[in-house]
């Protein structure tokens, strides 16, 4: 037996005796979700929190991911096998710059993308996803003025779709922003047939260039269901182990080799193992925060 197949053997054994269940962002290194029960976008393992029947969740993604599972899941205890993991994106907006904004347009309707702190959630009417961005906004009434935070190239594209009129806060992902317009030229130049998925994180200029807008699971579904055989994808790269695990007789070619992101990198087989030996690190939300940030969360599921 080597090491890995050692380190998953200890990890399936000690996950049964702690009734555990192992979630895995699509993000995550591909040992990773391998070992995972599921593999999802952040809303997808978060729904999978508030649903499973196990008393322990190793949650491999990032901190806001963990911390939406917690909010979903209070009577669970939540893991994260590495506390380091944040998102540079979520970190973007602070509580002081938050109510700042808030003096400025006290009026407006304030929608931010899951990828924001508990408590950016909790100053929020509403939250939303990738995948649902587009509808959150929609259903917001005309007549309000909306602020949408943290993510301006996402709110870009919402802006585009919808043609609202949207307050933009001025944070992104540096790692979709390290996707350029340059990549997909010289990708598309190397395979003339592939289609251009691209994840609305990217900058306008590369979302321009893509054949579709898609969320990470909107990405898997899509090269599932798609007739073509080569895709060039425009996200984080973790994806490409899902995607290709999942349509072996497809190929799939990173718009960009330099689009990871460190953060997500940082949980591999021993980290999972210690966390499960060690009962670490658990994430919890107070309690008066996680209550505001859950109907920010359940609006949002309203409508979608
Ligand atoms: O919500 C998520 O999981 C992220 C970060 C991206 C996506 O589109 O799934
Ligand atoms: Fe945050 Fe970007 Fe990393 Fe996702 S890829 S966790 S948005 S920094």
């Amino acid at each position: 037996m080597n090491q890995n197949e050692k380190l998953r053997d200890d990890i399936l054994n000690l996950k049964k005796q702690r009734n555990a269940i192992i979630l895995a962002h699509n993000y995550q290194i591909g040992e990773v979700q391998d070992i995972a029960d599921f593999v999802g976008d952040s809303l997808d393992l978060s729904q999978k929190s508030a649903r499973t029947n196990a008393d322990v969740i190793v949650f491999c993604g990032v901190h806001f991911m963990a911390e939406t599972a917690a909010i979903l899941a209070p009577e669970k205890t939540v893991l994260m096998p590495d506390l380091n993991a944040g998102c540079a994106m979520a970190n973007m907006i602070t509580p002081r710059e938050f109510s700042e904004l808030k003096k400025k347009h006290p009026d407006a309707v304030y929608v931010c993308y899951i990828n924001c702190t508990a408590q950016t959630k909790a100053e929020c009417d509403y939250c939303c996803t990738s995948a649902n961005s587009i509808k959150v906004v929609q259903a917001v009434p005309k007549e309000k003025k909306i602020v949408f935070i943290p993510d301006k190239y996402l709110g870009s594209w919402v802006i585009s779709q919808t043609k609202r009129e949207l307050i933009l806060w001025d944070g992104y992902c540096p790692t979709h922003r390290r996707i350029l317009p340059e990549d997909i030229l010289k990708k598309k130049a190397a395979y003339p047939k592939a289609e251009v998925l691209v994840h609305p994180e990217c900058t306008p200029e590369v979302i321009a260039m893509a054949d579709k807008v898609l969320s990470t699971s909107g990405i898997c579904r899509y090269a599932k269901e798609s007739n073509s055989e080569e895709f060039i994808i425009g996200t984080e790269v973790g994806i490409l182990h899902r995607l290709k695990k999942e349509n072996p007789e497809k190929k799939f070619y990173p718009a960009s080799e330099l689009s990871d992101c460190s953060n997500m990198k940082l949980n591999n087989l021993e980290k999972i193992l210690w966390s499960l030996e060690d009962m670490v690190y658990p994430i919890t939300v107070p309690e008066d925060i996680a209550k505001r940030a859950k109907k920010s969360i359940d609006r949002m599921l309203e409508i979608t």
